[in-house]
């Protein structure tokens, strides 16, 4: 697929996205937001895709945002149903992904884009990244879940300094916070990325696929998380793959997913 805001590569089932505005510091446009959708909706159906880890382009961004320019004239309408649309075509889209999504967070990660980090599954942040809600000092609020999904991860209190305060926060600290799941070297980090999506890729991919939806269903506020893990175990149970994992173990080899 051509885009004009991002990259896709597929190398070892790995895709890697890239979000491609450099000279923007990689800001979200309703392009990239479009672009984004389509691509993840392409990867979703490609059974040779197994984990997908997204980054921005160059060294100094992963993304600073939404594109200031393009919303700075909104009105409240536009503003609600910008909000609605970016949210599912993107934002739930990615936290409800069927395969992991990894952020590598290579520099600033600023409103937009630290929504977007906090909705993929995990986080790795290189040392040089700052990340922050900075949406109060221009007047809105977090608008693709932030509000939701930084209490979620870091705790009410913490979410609403970050929030009220509009200050950035440096990698070791939203690593103590929990906010991200690694810090390593600007260098490592897309490596790093790659050895955890390895290892996710030796597992069950309907297994894993399971397990996400139940993760969220507990976060959910009109799912009981424990009662969509009891149907997805089940389900588990009529799946090639489960016959594959413990036909794999009974006979000591490893099992090919
Ligand atoms: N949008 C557009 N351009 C941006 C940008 C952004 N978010 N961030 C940076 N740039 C552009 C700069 O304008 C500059 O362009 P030129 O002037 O060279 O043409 C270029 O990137 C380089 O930036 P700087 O010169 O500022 O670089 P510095 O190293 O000095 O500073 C910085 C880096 C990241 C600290 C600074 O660029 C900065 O503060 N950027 C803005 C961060 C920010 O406030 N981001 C927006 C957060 S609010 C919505 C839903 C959600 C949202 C909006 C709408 N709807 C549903 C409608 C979310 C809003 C947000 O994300």
């Amino acid at each position: 697929m051509n885009h004009s805001t991002i990259t896709s590569t597929l190398e070892d089932q790995i895709a890697l996205l890239t979000i491609n505005r450099p000279k923007q510091l990689n800001a979200l446009n309703r392009a990239t937001i479009q672009e984004l959708h389509d691509e993840l909706h392409a990867l979703n159906t490609n059974p040779e895709v197994r984990v997908v880890l997204i980054t921005g382009s160059g060294e100094k961004a992963f993304v600073a945002g939404a594109d200031i320019k393009e919303f700075a004239d909104y009105s409240v309408n536009e503003g609600s149903e910008l909000a609605q649309e970016g949210q599912q075509k993107l934002f739930d889209y990615v936290e409800h992904f069927s395969k992991p999504m990894i952020a590598a967070v290579n520099g600033f990660a600023l409103g937009g884009g630290l929504e977007l980090a906090m909705a993929c599954h995990i986080r790795v942040a290189s040392t040089n990244a700052k990340m922050g809600l900075p949406e109060v000092s221009l007047g809105v609020i977090p608008g693709y879940g932030g509000t939701q999904r930084l209490a979620q991860l870091i705790g009410k209190g913490r979410a609403l300094e970050m929030i009220t305060t509009a200050e950035m926060t440096s990698a070791a600290r939203a690593y103590e916070m929990g906010l991200v799941n690694h810090v390593v070297e600007p260098n490592e980090l897309l490596d790093f990325c790659k050895t955890l999506a390895r290892k996710m890729i030796k597992n069950s991919p309907n297994a894993i696929n399971s397990a996400i939806k139940c993760v969220n269903a507990g976060f959910s506020q009109d799912k009981d998380g424990y009662r969509v893990e009891i149907e997805e175990f089940g389900k588990c149970f009529g799946t090639e793959e489960f016959n594959e994992g413990t036909s794999a173990f009974l006979e000591k080899r490893k099992p090919q997913f």
